[in-house]
């Protein structure tokens, strides 16, 4: 049996701006994913977002020996009254990590909204280091070890996906943390994560009904290991180990 990446993306226009919908990201295997591309459309046409009209799909074959595993993050939730307490909570973790400028950071989470990717944040300097700043970095190629065989779901599952995605990204040696909130209108959990902290829910970071969300990745390293940083998130294809203490 083979492995397959698929991804999918939606977009569609409004008052001439191109708006991104929605974006997904699996790895099954070959007997699967006929009814994986068939869930990802679906999605894709069905989305809290508005109803895409443009679509891509794009199926890679994967070969086993360049996939790595990695143990799924411990996850935690903390309860918040309300996003401004919420806010006020990603700025206290961001301390507890040694990061002061929390707020600062905070403030650039509205150059992500529309964004395809996540920002890449230098932590110490403030600058941006995607180089295509409309998009910002993609985060692919992650997928759950056991989910190889389809599991039927349409609907997005976004603690799963984020999970997953927030696992391969810690495990870069250099992203100290990531913030995210969802750009999803009906869903109003976000978190923040990072290989020291675990992945870290709130149960509020914004207000329901508010479709504005994104995520800014921290990088703390030397300028010319960006591009390494890079590639392994874009690029590096990993499967995802659950962590029992999880469920
Ligand atoms: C997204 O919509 O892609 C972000 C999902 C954030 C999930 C937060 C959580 O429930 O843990």
């Amino acid at each position: 049996m083979s492995l397959y990446s698929i991804k999918m993306r939606a977009n569609k226009m409004e008052n001439d701006d191109l708006i991104h919908i929605s974006g997904a990201e699996r790895i099954v295997h070959d007997e699967a994913l006929e009814n994986c591309i068939t869930q990802l459309t679906q999605r894709a046409l069905h989305h809290s977002k508005g109803e895409a009209e443009n679509i891509y799909i794009k199926i890679e074959k994967l070969e086993e020996k360049e996939i790595s595993y990695l143990d799924a993050l411990p996850v935690q939730t903390i309860e918040v009254a309300d996003e401004k307490a919420g806010r006020y909570t990603v700025l206290k973790i961001l301390e507890s990590i040694g990061i002061e400028k929390g707020q600062a950071i905070l403030d650039l989470m509205s150059e992500t909204y529309n964004m395809r990717g996540a920002m890449l944040l230098d932590v110490q300097t403030l600058e941006r280091l995607e180089e295509d700043k409309k998009r910002g970095i993609r985060a692919t190629y992650m997928d759950y070890e056991e989910d190889h065989i389809d599991k039927g779901e349409t609907l997005k599952n976004h603690f799963e996906e984020a999970l997953a995605l927030a696992t391969k990204v810690a495990n870069s040696p250099y992203i100290i943390g990531e913030i995210c909130i969802s750009d999803d209108p009906d869903y109003v959990t976000g978190y923040i994560a990072s290989k020291a902290l675990g992945y870290i829910r709130i149960t509020k970071v914004k207000k329901l009904g508010d479709g504005r969300g994104g995520r800014i990745f921290l990088y703390k390293g030397p300028k010319d290991a960006v591009k390494e940083c890079i590639g392994y998130i874009e690029k590096k294809k990993v499967l995802i180990k659950r962590n029992k203490m999880n469920e």
